[in-house]
């Protein structure tokens, strides 16, 4: 299942999820497109790593499974994630494909025959020319379709999308709703749109869906007299859109949402109208045992850790998460900073424009409902001190706002005062790291203030009177390296590295947030000079090592934490 939650009462939908035929490209020996024979049976979603013989296979293999044909609606198969190009044919014939691990895509597939049908994904994790975004990195590409799959069977005009955007309306709420429709078939189809909430329903009138086209139809439900979403209470309820053709129900699609919104007011985040302080971390999808495909159970487990902690927040860096952990965080009442596919890339790569774009645009339309993110971010750590730099910025920034308005948007600079891309956001965000790459733990409150001092004047060229986040800081332990001195990769260096850090962001007046670089250890590429050097080939930054046995700083984290107010002291 894509979600934690089932999305279709009239659509049908058959997981895919389950043992696939499988061969590497190592493994043939034939020239043809696709194998002519598959060498196992590999569990869907994984990781390749995971596999005897594959823990480093970086190229290409073939998964292949069946679906049943269906000659009145088109077969559309939504994959969560595929790590990270992917080729889909069906009965031999390509139908479509996809580049990026990080972000759900679907291909529909009209016409097949009543009958048994082949479908084969041709996936590649390989680096070079074709990919921008998925490079040498400081955090693990794994290769395989890491998400879960579904076939869902869609009548000839059917609900591709639906974005729904709460907004508080006097003491009641008022739920914006934009309906996608989508046309496969060569015939005009004209349809009734119907939104159930609860009790109530309103009726979006009928529509007609040219051949093969797109359409979207919008509505508001008003006065709604619903309890708000917030982290400690976050009460979520389902949105259910059906598409009528006459009397007769012939599609719907069903999502969550929270009533609830952020915003920005000078130096402050607002929830629902109250100042809130983040307090969290950065965490990514990686476990020894499942590579990026973590299981829901290895979702919870990171989930229960953070709440220990008393963390109220977490950043996705850096790329797209998992729906089903954006499920539980809208669950557990757990504030999202996500973030597009980026972390420190080049901007003159010929596919870059293009591939952050396709990212941005997919986070945003898959993850639109989830009440839990707060903020769009996108472009972690790149060159956001030249004009050049900016104007990338200023285009991924801009798309994230056009494709929804109602988040504020933010990307985690690490230029210090030299960067010229405190204008475009609605919340600052830096990336600094006192005590581990330069200075000492001590320097972490000074640093702050002069950073701030340059920020809330006119030299940051638009950042003053902006909320700030501190969305790194943090120091490397090896998991059970202690010493006699804390030197640096000591378990009790870093929790003295965060103890000093915490100390200087967590209540001070003009930080809103405070994300710990990071939740736990995570695996690294072997690929590229520095990311070799690092101990154990992982960045040995986590609280928790990446099996979460706690490290000495935990305690120090949690204590923190947990003695941090939520909200803005006045
Ligand atoms: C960065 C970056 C992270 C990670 C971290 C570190 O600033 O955003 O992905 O590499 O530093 O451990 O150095």
């Amino acid at each position: 299942m894509l979600r934690t939650f089932e999305q279709h009462l009239v659509r049908t939908v058959d997981s895919l999820d389950g043992w696939w035929a499988f061969v590497t490209a190592d493994e043939r020996t034939d020239r043809r497109e696709l194998p002519p024979d598959y060498t196992r049976r590999v569990h869907v979603p994984s990781a390749w790593e995971m596999l005897p013989g594959l823990e480093t296979y970086r190229g290409r293999a073939w998964y292949r499974t069946e679906i049943e044909g269906d000659a009145e609606h088109a077969a559309r198969l939504v994959f969560g994630g595929v790590s990270h190009t992917a080729t889909v044919y069906v009965d031999g014939k390509e139908v479509g494909g996809h580049y990026d691990a990080f972000t759900p895509w679907d291909v529909v597939v009209p016409g097949l025959p009543e009958r048994t049908c082949e479908v084969v994904v041709a996936v590649d994790n390989s680096f070079g020319e074709h990919s921008a975004l998925h490079i040498p990195n400081d955090y693990m590409t794994y290769g395989g379709i890491t998400r879960p799959v579904e076939v869902q069977y869609v009548p000839p005009a059917y609900i591709d999308a639906v974005f729904a955007t709460p907004a508080a309306d006097g003491d009641a709420w008022r739920l914006d709703v934009t309906v996608r429709l989508k046309n496969w078939s060569d015939q005009p189809q004209r349809r009734q749109v119907v939104l159930v909430l609860g009790v109530r329903q309103v009726e979006l009138g009928a529509v007609t869906v040219k051949p093969g086209q797109a359409r979207t139809v919008r509505g508001s439900l008003e006065g709604l007299d619903v309890p708000a979403w917030a982290p400690d209470a976050p009460h979520l309820h389902t949105l259910w859109a059906c598409l009528l053709d006459g009397e007769e129900l012939v599609d719907d699609l069903a999502d969550r949402v929270g009533f609830r919104e952020v915003a920005t007011r000078g130096r402050e985040i607002l929830l629902n109208g109250e100042p809130i302080r983040l307090r969290g971390f950065n965490r990514h999808e990686d476990h020894p045992q499942f590579g990026c495909a973590l299981p829901v159970e290895a979702m919870v487990t990171d989930l229960e850790l953070l709440r220990d902690l008393g963390a109220n927040f977490v950043r996705t860096c850096h790329y797209p998460n998992d729906m089903r952990f954006l499920d539980l965080c809208d669950e557990l009442g757990l504030l999202v900073w996500e973030e597009s596919h980026a972390r420190t890339v080049d901007f003159s790569h010929p596919h870059f424009r293009e591939q952050i774009a396709a990212s941005t645009r997919e986070m945003v339309e898959w993850h639109f409902n989830h009440p839990s993110i707060a903020l769009w971010g996108c472009l972690n750590e790149c060159e956001s001190d030249t004009p050049a730099g900016k104007a990338e910025h200023a285009r991924v920034l801009k798309l994230l706002r056009q494709l929804d308005g109602s988040r504020p948007v933010t990307f985690a600079s690490n230029r210090r005062q030299r960067d010229l891309c405190m204008g475009l956001v609605g919340v600052v965000s830096i990336n600094t790291y006192p005590g581990w790459y330069d200075g000492r733990p001590a320097d972490a409150a000074p640093r702050l203030d002069e950073f701030l001092q340059w920020l809330h004047s006119p030299a940051s060229n638009g950042g003053a009177d902006k909320p700030l986040i501190v969305s790194e800081f943090g120091a490397g332990a090896i998991p059970g390296y202690r010493q006699r001195h804390p030197v640096h990769w000591t378990e009790q260096y870093q929790a003295e590295v965060l103890d000093a850090t915490l100390q200087a962001y967590l209540n001070h007046k003009d930080v809103s947030g405070a994300a710990v670089w990071q939740l736990a250890d995570v695996r690294i590429t072997e690929e590229g000079a520095f990311w070799r050097g690092r101990p154990r080939t992982m960045n040995n930054k986590g609280v928790v090592d990446e099996f979460r046995r706690p490290k000495l700083a935990y305690e120090t984290v949690k204590r923190h934490f947990r003695a941090a107010g939520l909200r803005t002291e006045a």
